[in-house]
């Protein structure tokens, strides 16, 4: 199985470059921003929780979040393999993720980190707040998501550069170029 862990702050392109991934490569997509912001909507327990945390630009609890992914993963086991967006956003998540996976025999293939400054996060997810609507892509939320971002999601780089799993994306070009970089990356690791 290939199992991609697609990486960065707010705004660096994980949802649009796993898009492309799936089209690719055939792998369930497992986004945790997508599957929260379905709960909200559909105005479950669930979704009223998240709301909490992510119009406020805080990360949801990692008990709820581990819960999720658990499930995710016994559900899936059937297919080609993985791309995890925004999972995992914290050292707790990563080893979970880690822990659940090889208990079913599986392991991360790899991590791509996409490389983006905060002054062109901002503006990406301001641009996409006047489009969007989404409750967390306005200037006060994104401030305290990069903030969240840079205490307690970044330091999982170091975490999987130990296990020798990161490869670093310069994530500044066009969606085009930047998965272009990707498919490299993904097609060294694969031989194809
Ligand atoms: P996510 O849904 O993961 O949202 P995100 O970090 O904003 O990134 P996203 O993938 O949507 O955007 P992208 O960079 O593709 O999370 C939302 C919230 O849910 C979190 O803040 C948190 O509260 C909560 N949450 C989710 N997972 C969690 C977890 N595991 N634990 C705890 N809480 C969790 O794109 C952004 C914009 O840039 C788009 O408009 C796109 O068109 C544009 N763009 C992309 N690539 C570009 C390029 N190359 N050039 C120009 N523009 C580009």
């Amino acid at each position: 199985m290939l199992n991609i862990v697609i990486f960065g702050a707010p705004g660096s392109g994980k949802g649009t470059q796993s898009d492309l991934l799936i089209r690719r490569y055939g792998l369930k997509h497992v986004s945790t921003g997508d599957l929260l912001r379905f709960e909200i909507k559909a105005g479950s327990e669930l979704g009223k929780t998240a709301d909490q945390y992510i119009s406020k630009g805080h990360l949801v609890p990692d008990e709820i979040m581990i819960e999720i992914l658990e499930d995710l993963i016994k559900k899936n086991l059937d297919k080609k393999g993985f791309i995890f967006d925004g999972f995992p956003r914290t050292l707790s998540q990563g080893e979970a993720l880690d822990n659940k996976l090889e208990k079913n025999g599986l392991n991360i293939t790899a991590v791509l980190s996409l490389d983006v400054k905060d002054k062109e996060l901002t503006n990406r997810l301001l641009k996409r707040g006047q489009l969007s609507g989404r409750s967390d892509d306005n200037g006060h939320t994104i401030k305290s998501r990069l903030q969240v971002y840079h205490q307690q999601t970044e330091p999982l780089k170091e975490y999987y550069a130990k296990q020798d799993k990161l490869i670093t994306i310069p994530g500044e070009g066009s969606v085009d170029e930047v998965f272009k970089l990707i498919e490299q990356a993904i097609d060294h690791l694969t031989g194809g």
